[in-house]
């Protein structure tokens, strides 16, 4: 398989194929943790998978054999955040999070190994999590002085339950890739040699179906759980399926050619 590199930085692949921009982070010697340039590489490529009309679908993975991600990079934890290079704490792994979440096209983790801490969080906010043999899942933050009660919590007590949520936080156990499987923090496990040739598989399937169907179906499902944030993203998606119809433009011509607007000639659906 080609992957072509999209875009050069210093901490993460970003590469393309056949529809699918993939995000590798690149930091084997810390099983691929991250700090604030990590953390401002994979916001820059979201962003772009964003705006990127090739890609339909976009996967997250880390490089090598042995780790998706272990979370926050531990020499550069500070007093208020992970310090960048400028001297400044940072969280900014949460706005990763919610470019995930918002993401209007959907976004698979390929969980090739450890899944721990800030990373188990970033497998737990992509849609779809497809994970290798030896992945190996957990929480630590309350290990290592840190914890995540935002969508680390929130949206992995939707995902696992509540019980589930309340032990894998309280407890900082690991679990294996059957184990995640059984309780349906992950989607499929595969070999690790297969695991690539399975992601694309899934990312090829979802790319026959309607792209606009898939978008409002993730929002969906994100607006159950996101209240007002949720109906906001919600109904800007409608808004733009609106300025679609005739009856919008409508409104428009009418205000540009200063005359009433003559919306009784679209239909109505019962
Ligand atoms: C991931 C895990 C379980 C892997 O264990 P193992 O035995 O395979 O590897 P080892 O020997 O622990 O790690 C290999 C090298 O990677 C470094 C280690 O220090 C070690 O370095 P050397 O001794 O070879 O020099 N390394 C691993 N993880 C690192 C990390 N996160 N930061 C810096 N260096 C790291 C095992 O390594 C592990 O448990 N790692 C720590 C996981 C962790 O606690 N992460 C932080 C959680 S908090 C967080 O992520 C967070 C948050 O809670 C809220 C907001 C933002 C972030």
């Amino acid at each position: 398989r080609q992957w072509e590199t999209i875009k050069e930085y210093e901490d993460i692949f970003f590469d393309y194929y056949d529809g699918i921009g993939k995000i590798t982070i690149n930091r084997e010697q810390v099983r691929n943790a991250f700090r604030p340039t990590t953390v401002n590489n994979i916001s820059d490529a979201l962003h772009l998978c964003r705006e990127d009309n090739r890609i339909n679908v976009i996967v997250l993975t880390g490089a090598g054999d042995k780790a998706f991600c272990s979370g926050g990079d531990q020499n550069v934890k500070g007093t208020g955040g992970y310090i960048d290079e400028n001297g400044i704490p940072r969280l900014n792994i949460l706005e990763v999070q919610k470019q995930i979440r918002s993401m209007p096209k959907p976004v698979i983790a390929m969980v090739n190994g450890y899944a721990i801490g800030g990373g188990h969080v970033l497998h737990v906010v992509c849609d779809i999590s497809i994970a290798s043999e030896n992945a190996i899942f957990g929480q630590t933050g309350p290990k290592v002085g840190s914890f995540d009660a935002g969508l680390g919590s929130s949206y992995l007590a939707s995902v696992v339950g509540q019980k589930k949520a309340r032990e894998i936080w309280f407890m900082c156990r690991q679990y294996s890739a059957a184990e995640a499987l059984e309780m349906g923090l992950v989607n499929k496990v595969v070999p690790l040699d297969q695991l690539e040739d399975e992601v694309v598989a899934w990312a090829q399937k979802m790319q026959e179906h309607s792209p606009l169907a898939l978008r409002m179906l993730k929002l969906g499902l994100n607006a159950e759980l996101d209240g007002q944030i949720g109906l906001q993203e919600f109904a800007g998606n409608a808004t733009l399926l609106y300025y679609l119809t005739e009856e919008a433009q409508e409104g428009k011509h009418a205000f540009l050619e200063k005359r009433k607007p003559d919306f009784k000639k679209y239909p109505k659906f019962p």
